[in-house]
């Protein structure tokens, strides 16, 4: 009898083929740290005779930039936590038809990215496709599943939620600056085989993370999380670490969160207040020296992930009919912030780290 491998049945469904192919979506830190971590495992599989390798491709797809030329031309430069940095080559492309045959997409564009990013890729996916989004805020898999809707047919999205971190430091170069936890789930309570199997392999593969049943908990604290370091940290132009050691910047992520699990509870989702403010101290603590997203994107002059985090509490909290001041301003702020400072021709992307630190001491 055939074996399967755990991937393979996680993701193949027992059908009779052996070749597994995984794309990420998204060239940013997260995504390119994502696709050096699976190909290295991809590497590193027995080659010996009578072996079947579970993972014969990994491709990173993202839009056209420096970055991707960079990786595409001399590999992905990566340093990890504790200084050391490797090369790693990585196969890339921007063009949709390369994603053909994926078995697995996993989603790390931006939020107000998914639809543009997945909608090219619609018929090159099929329906036995499995679609992971692991980005931050809310709304992204409904976003990815109207983007992929095709005859009718909806592709199975998998929703995650990882706090895993990393940055980029220049074109080329990532590092990665949080080892953190992957939860993947699906929108109905419970942990099936090929949940499991999925999370099993994904940590084989180095990239630690668990099957559960609660996903939409595990979106909403990650959603607290985002919406209290986030925006403070973007509009004070501090570290993350500033959340926790001033005062009333910990004072005003206290109440920001405090809202969130309020709306959390409004839509079923229930979360305790303490556990929630002390995960979101820890964050800010473990990613002490880092930027956040979101302050790194206002210094880019790039648009930011306000609306599907603080925006998206808004818009929950409206229909739910609960207060959420800080999160409105918050949101109004950022904005304003975005309006004033976005150059009109887009985007200037891949401002040095060396330009967002000076911002942030200047
Ligand atoms: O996810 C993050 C982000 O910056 O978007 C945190 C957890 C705040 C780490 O920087």
């Amino acid at each position: 009898m055939r074996q399967y491998s755990r991937l393979q049945s996680s993701l193949q469904g027992n059908r009779e083929r052996s070749i597994l192919k995984i794309t990420i979506v998204g060239a940013g830190a997260m995504g390119s740290l994502m696709t050096a971590r699976l190909s290295l495992a991809m590497r590193s599989q027995s080659r010996e005779p009578g072996s079947t390798p579970e993972l014969e491709r990994v491709l990173l797809y993202g839009r056209p930039s420096a970055h991707l030329d960079a990786v595409r031309a001399r590999g992905l430069q990566l340093t990890e936590r504790d200084g050391q940095t490797t090369t790693v080559k990585l196969e890339v492309s921007s063009t949709p038809s390369d994603v053909v045959g994926s078995d697995l997409v996993i989603v790390l564009v931006k939020a107000w990215a998914s639809a543009d990013a997945m909608a090219p890729l619609r018929t090159h996916l099929t329906r036995d496709t499995v679609v992971l989004t692991l980005q931050n805020g809310l709304g992204n898999a409904a976003a990815i599943r109207t983007a992929l809707m095709n005859n009718g047919v909806r592709p199975h999205v998998w929703l995650g939620v990882t706090t895993q971190a990393a940055i980029r430091t220049a074109p080329g170069k990532v590092r990665h600056t949080g080892d953190g936890l992957t939860a993947i789930g699906r929108r109905t309570p419970e942990v099936n085989d090929r949940l499991s199997n999925l999370a099993a392999a994904l940590s084989d593969a180095g990239w630690k993370t668990v099957a559960v049943e609660d996903i939409h908990r595990w979106v909403w604290r990650k959603l607290a999380i985002n919406a209290a370091i986030n925006p403070l940290t973007a509009l004070a132009r501090v570290p993350n670490r500033a959340i926790s050691s001033d005062p009333e910047l910990r004072k005003a992520a206290g109440t920001v969160a405090a809202e969130v699990v309020k709306v959390a509870a409004a839509t079923g989702v229930r979360l305790n207040g303490e556990q929630v403010v002390a995960a979101v101290d820890e964050v800010a603590r473990a990613t002490g020296d880092d930027q956040s997203s979101m302050l790194i994107d206002l210094v880019n002059g790039m648009r930011t992930e306000i609306d599907a985090i603080n925006g998206q509490v808004v818009r929950h909290a409206r229909r739910h009919n609960v207060p959420v001041p800080t999160n409105d301003l918050l949101s109004r702020l950022i904005h304003a912030y975005e309006h004033g400072h976005r150059p009109a021709d887009g985007s200037r992307e891949g401002a040095s780290y060396a330009d967002i630190e000076a911002a942030i001491r200047g």
